[in-house]
């Protein structure tokens, strides 16, 4: 049976004429934000994307259909509807065979964005190694692992064992870039307290270490984006509100794929908005960079043949502008 995917005629006419095409998932707007507010992100976004010159393709799955790009009304339905299913990989043939419907996780946005023929992604934090005893660990990690896909996102989110996760995508053989910086973001904070193997300092470096990956082996490149110092949730109350949210989790017994709604949902309400505020402010800023590494993606490969160099990602050395 082949897999059908229904493009938005944004999308099919974008990549008909070899423009620019950014995915971005839509678990985040059904189960990482409040209503109403997630419905005006996902707009807001799309309007992002479009500003840099590429166009969205919003990836989620309608009544046993793959869709690449939403119209309003999807957007709409993925806002707004009550208990939409969170879709995972494992759960795309499922949903596909029955008819189902939900929203794209990282790793099946990054898989059905792929088989699309998109190349970059934008989302706000990477799932990754949860913390404390039991093993829990996304799905998104061993999908990157195998994705030809260049994801812009926060780092991953600081509910998770960061260090854990970085290390695993060490393993996994996942390119992990900073985008100005030399620390891996900590998602709500600008910096995790981790330190980067790789920095770039321009979208058209992002695109061209994209290129050689591609064409080395399957694999996504990450390209994590920090929250200016001061856009970041205050660190302090970031550190307060996190420890009471993995108590409550755990008090609660939130297991499996709820586990990552429960405390992004527990931890906008107790900072009254101020996480939801950075939050979004990491999904707009996320977007508008993948925007234009897809640009410069396109920009590069019309050179025509030209050999692509690896970029100097030196810090030492002075970027190219
Ligand atoms: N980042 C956000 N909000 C989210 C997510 C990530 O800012 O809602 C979602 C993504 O869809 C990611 C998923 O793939 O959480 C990870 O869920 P899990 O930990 O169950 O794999
Ligand atoms: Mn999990």
């Amino acid at each position: 049976m082949p897999l059908t995917v229904s493009r938005s005629p944004e999308v099919a006419a974008a990549q008909a004429r070899g423009g620019a095409v950014v995915a971005l998932e839509s678990t985040l707007i059904a189960h990482g934000l409040p209503r109403p507010r997630n419905l005006e992100v996902a707009r807001d976004v799309e309007e992002i994307v479009r500003r840099q010159g590429a166009t969205p393709a919003t990836i989620a799955v309608l009544d046993g259909t793959v869709h690449i790009g939403l119209t309003d009304v999807a957007l709409e339905r993925i806002a707004g509807e009550e208990s939409l299913a969170k879709l995972g990989i494992r759960d795309l043939p499922v949903a596909l065979a029955t008819g189902g419907s939900g929203a794209t996780t990282v790793a099946s946005t990054a898989l059905l964005a792929a088989r699309a023929g998109i190349d970059v992604f934008a989302t706000g934090g990477l799932g990754g190694v949860h913390r404390g005893g039991g093993y829990d660990e996304s799905a998104d990690l061993a999908a990157l692992a195998a994705t030809s896909i260049l994801v812009v996102c926060a780092g991953v989110k600081s509910i998770l064992d960061v260090a854990a996760t970085l290390e695993r995508l060490e393993s996994l053989s996942v390119s992990v870039l900073g985008y100005r910086t030399d620390a891996f973001p900590g998602f709500y904070l600008t910096d995790s307290g981790h330190p980067l193997d790789w920095r770039i300092e321009e979208p058209a470096q992002a695109a061209a270490v994209f290129t050689a990956r591609r064409a080395l082996q399957p694999g996504a490149v990450v390209v994590a984006q920090p929250l200016p110092v001061g856009e970041q949730l205050d660190p302090l109350l970031h550190d307060r509100v996190l420890a009471d949210a993995l108590v409550a989790a755990d008090a609660d017994g939130i297991a499996g794929k709820a586990v990552t709604p429960y405390l992004l949902e527990n931890l906008h309400r107790v900072t009254g908005g101020e996480s939801l505020r950075a939050n979004v402010r990491i999904i707009e800023r996320n977007a508008e960079l993948a925007a234009r590494i897809a640009v410069a993606l396109i920009d590069g490969a019309a050179l025509d043949g030209a050999p692509i160099h690896a970029v100097p990602l030196d810090t030492a050395r002075p970027a190219p502008s």
